[in-house]
């Protein structure tokens, strides 16, 4: 297991960390239930952004996006304080959160996720402090096609160009890159109910699942209030405010913060 960078004070030169054992076990037990359903009344198709538009595909797990603003056990865990405070290390203490996206991989089928920055798919958002929680909800390991970083891919934060990777994956788009480059990615092996943190420039991808186990993760976006701003009219979900002040667009924002109600009829 290769994992040397698990230190939240690393974030800002390596681009991501790791944070073990955030959730336990009957934790993750609960939002695994939850997934289960979600898997089971999955429709036929689903409506996606791939090959760099969006379209109607015929449904798999790896397109479950956002479901927070409309159940509130995924909202719950978005505002989980122990979520949070992994957030906060390397973000700050003013949050928002701006999207979810849960990627299950079945065993032996999963998609492969090629190489990408996250931030040149959000136009709706600006500024450089956002990061992304990828939650464990199995044991992850290079086997059943675990998330790989290329550390210190985002110094600089350069918008790198987006290219048809021609072939069946999540996104449908990559981005050039070295054989070094590659050479130098970690897989980001974890237990489930570990999560990490990786930076929206950062490069970062995956394999396919061949393994006979599942591989599922929910991914939830957070970024500092202060230094980043969602335009709510272009943005295609809710944005929460989750932790300390909502910044220049905060009247925007659903107050989301400790001890605030969810929003109205949100079972
Ligand atoms: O789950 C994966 O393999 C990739 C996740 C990803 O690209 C992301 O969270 O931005």
């Amino acid at each position: 297991m290769s994992n040397p960078n698990t230190n939240a004070a690393d974030y800002r030169t390596a681009g991501y960390c790791l944070f073990r054992e955030v959730l336990d076990t009957e934790e993750i037990r609960v939002v695994n239930a939850e997934l289960e359903a979600l898997l089971r009344d999955m429709p036929e198709t689903l409506v996606v952004y791939k090959d760099g538009e969006h379209k109607e595909v015929p449904a798999r797990s790896e397109y479950l996006t956002e479901p927070h603003p409309g159940k509130a056990s995924w909202l719950e865990l978005c505002r989980h304080p122990r979520v949070l405070d992994a957030v906060e290390a390397v973000l700050g203490p003013d949050l928002i959160l701006i999207m979810s996206h849960i990627i299950a991989k079945r065993p032996g089928d999963g998609l492969p996720v090629a190489w990408h920055q996250d931030n040149t798919y959000w136009h709706s958002v600006e500024g450089t402090e956002v990061g992304t929680v990828w939650l464990a909800l199995d044991d992850v390991d290079l086997g059943n096609g675990c998330m790989q970083i290329i550390p210190c891919t985002h110094e600089g934060y350069p918008e790198m160009e987006k290219v048809s990777t021609g072939d069946d994956d999540l996104l449908g788009l990559t981005v050039e890159v070295t054989e070094d480059m590659v050479e130098a990615a970690v897989p980001l092996e974890m237990k489930a109910g570990s999560l990490s943190i990786h930076d929206s420039y950062v490069l970062h991808g995956s394999e396919p699942n061949t393994s006979d186990r599942r591989r599922a993760a929910y991914t939830m976006r957070y970024a500092n209030a202060r230094t980043v701003t969602v335009d709510t009219r272009k943005h295609w979900v809710p944005v929460y405010l989750v932790r300390g002040e909502g910044g220049a667009n905060a009247a925007d924002y659903i107050d989301l913060r400790p001890g605030r109600a969810l929003p109205g009829g949100l079972a």
